[in-house]
């Protein structure tokens, strides 16, 4: 059992607050905010800024410091090929308040290699991940109560060649993730 409460120990190392997500080199990121401007200007909540745009592969949540070598090389131990999403639509859930865009073809890719790092931590004994369902998206609004009418996004391309642990804190102002390491997709190029 590798996590515990995210507080920190009397003299102790805290916890970090992880995840895997696909990150977006920045002129896709730039894209996805760009695409997204009507419809975040018709909803109300609050936009994630550009720079916190990703799509969450596993949450894993809060991991001792020392344990975060382990999850890591967990990383470093998944194979799988470079591949291509085509974001062509909006989501809108109304229970967690978020509007995101996505992807209406499944990449059979990018939910085996969540599936991946999901089996591999939960084999390692990181046995309290979130159980939801993989569905590729990015969160583009939180905090959303009515959104305008949803037609189509972009299309746009986004091509993952990587990636990322990343660690999230919340502050009073949202949350601040920061990329611990990056791992590279596909030896033999992008597939579709
Ligand atoms: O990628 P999205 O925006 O869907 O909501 C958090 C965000 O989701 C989600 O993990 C992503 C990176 O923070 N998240 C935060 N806490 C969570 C939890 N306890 C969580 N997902 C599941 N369980």
């Amino acid at each position: 059992m590798h996590q515990q409460s995210p507080k920190t120990t009397q003299g102790g190392t805290p916890d970090l607050r992880l995840f895997f997500a696909l990150w977006p080199e920045a002129g896709t990121r730039q894209a996805i905010y760009k695409a997204s401007r009507d419809a975040l200007a018709a909803a109300d909540g609050k936009a994630v800024p550009a720079e916190n745009l990703h799509m969450t592969l596993v949450f894993i949540g809060a991991v001792a410091a020392e344990a975060v070598a382990l999850v890591k090389s967990i990383a470093a131990s998944v194979q799988s090929e470079a591949f291509r999403l085509e974001l062509d639509r909006y989501g809108y859930w109304k229970e967690p308040q978020v509007l995101w865009c996505g992807a209406s073809r499944i990449c059979a890719a990018a939910a085996t290699l969540a599936a991946e790092l999901r089996e591999r931590l939960m084999d390692a004994g990181f046995n309290r991940i979130d159980s939801k369902p993989f569905i590729p998206h990015v969160t583009l609004a939180r905090k959303v109560h009515r959104t305008g009418a949803l037609g189509g996004f972009g299309p746009l391309t986004w091509e993952a060649k990587e990636f990322a642990l990343v660690s999230s804190v919340t502050g009073d102002t949202g949350s601040a993730y920061t990329p611990l390491a990056t791992y590279a997709l596909g030896a033999g190029g992008i597939v579709k």
